[in-house]
């Protein structure tokens, strides 16, 4: 049974044998990426310090370059990826196509694909507001020791093993799914482990909170905004908060724990929506599924979308279940 105050690397042991492929490579891939999270909090939080040690595109002192935090952080976690023999493959959304690992070794066995948003919400680093890292893993579908090939990332959301967050905030977390509830862990910065802090995570079924860019308002569909309109109604149980950080993992994180919906439809600037399946929405839908919450397209369960390219965007609408279900309804009813 998981106890407050475990570590994570206890929990990942003590948990190892409860996940159904259980062969300790899983709990191999989830230790490297709470590594590479810990240096990418590092360099996150010196991300005040820009002023004084440099901008991305200057030279530091010790004549390497200074990069941007996506940047670094996609490296960082392909590079602790790539090191140790569970990966074969991986795909990023700040990579153009996939990369394929130890293609030349034919007797390699690593059978997990990883895709990964490495540093969401980045355009908020530069004023001081939460981002995240985003995780989604797959078993291979084509035959082991072979290159990696397409389909191996274009798998239906529901045919994740694992998929997780990591939110770079007033405290660094990092919250993740093997398929059998949701579990977050804060990091103690002065001793480097991360705690379970939020075991057996949930989201209420009904929450107060509704988060989109209203911004984009007179671009939603007819549903979408009376949706938004049903949000503000004042009927005794509502109007609902708005509350938006323009951070995913930061504003579902958010809602999570306090009950609420995100919300990032299409619109007429953007006809497919703005998140990404792959990197953003399978794996938020999979932590929101195993946390008792929904995600929806706003018609089709997001776990359920066939994907047909590994950039490619939908509408998202995921949170505590019956306000999903109650957007759904907007949806059906208006398109
Ligand atoms: P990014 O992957 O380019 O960082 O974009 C994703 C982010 C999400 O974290 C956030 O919810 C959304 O974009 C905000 O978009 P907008 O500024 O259009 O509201
Ligand atoms: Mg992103």
């Amino acid at each position: 049974m998981s106890k407050r105050n475990q570590t994570l690397g206890e929990f990942i042991i003590e948990n190892q044998t409860s996940f159904k492929y259980s062969s300790g490579e899983l709990s191999k891939l989830i230790n490297s990426i709470r590594l590479a999270a810990k240096v990418v909090n590092h360099e996150v939080n010196k991300a005040g310090l820009v002023d004084i040690i440099g901008a991305a595109g200057d030279t530091n002192i010790q004549g390497e370059d200074q990069q941007k935090l996506d940047v670094y952080a996609n490296e960082k976690f392909i590079q602790t990826l790539t090191k140790r023999n569970i990966v074969c493959g991986i795909a990023s959304e700040e990579e153009d196509d996939f990369i394929t690992i130890n293609s030349q070794d034919e007797n390699h066995q690593n059978k997990y694909v990883v895709l990964i948003d490495p540093l969401d919400g980045s355009s908020n680093i530069d004023v001081n507001v939460s981002v995240g890292t985003i995780f989604s893993i797959y078993r291979r579908v084509t035959p082991l020791g072979t290159p990696v090939s397409i389909e191996d990332f274009l798998q239906k959301g529901s045919a994740q093993v694992a998929a997780g967050y990591v939110v770079y905030g007033t405290s660094t977390m990092l919250v993740y799914t093997t398929g059998d509830g949701v579990n977050g862990f804060t990091l103690n910065p002065a001793i480097g482990s991360y705690y379970l802090s939020h075991p057996n995570m949930q989201f209420p079924e009904d929450g107060n909170i509704y988060s989109v860019n209203e911004g984009n308002y007179l671009d939603f569909p007819v549903g979408i905004k009376k949706y938004i309109k049903y949000c503000q109604e004042d009927d005794g149980e509502r109007p609902y908060t708005s509350r938006y950080i323009g951070s995913l993992v930061s504003d579902f994180h958010r809602n999570m724990i306090k009950g609420g919906i995100y919300m990032y439809p299409k619109s007429t600037k953007n006809p497919k929506g703005k998140l990404r399946l792959l990197y953003e929405c399978n794996p938020m839908a999979f932590i929101a599924e195993q946390a008792n919450g929904k995600a929806s397209d706003g018609v089709n369960r997001i776990m359920d979308i066939e994907p047909t390219e590994l950039h490619e965007r939908v509408p998202f609408i995921c949170g505590s279940k019956n306000m999903v279900e109650k957007a759904e309804e907007f949806v059906r009813n208006n398109g």
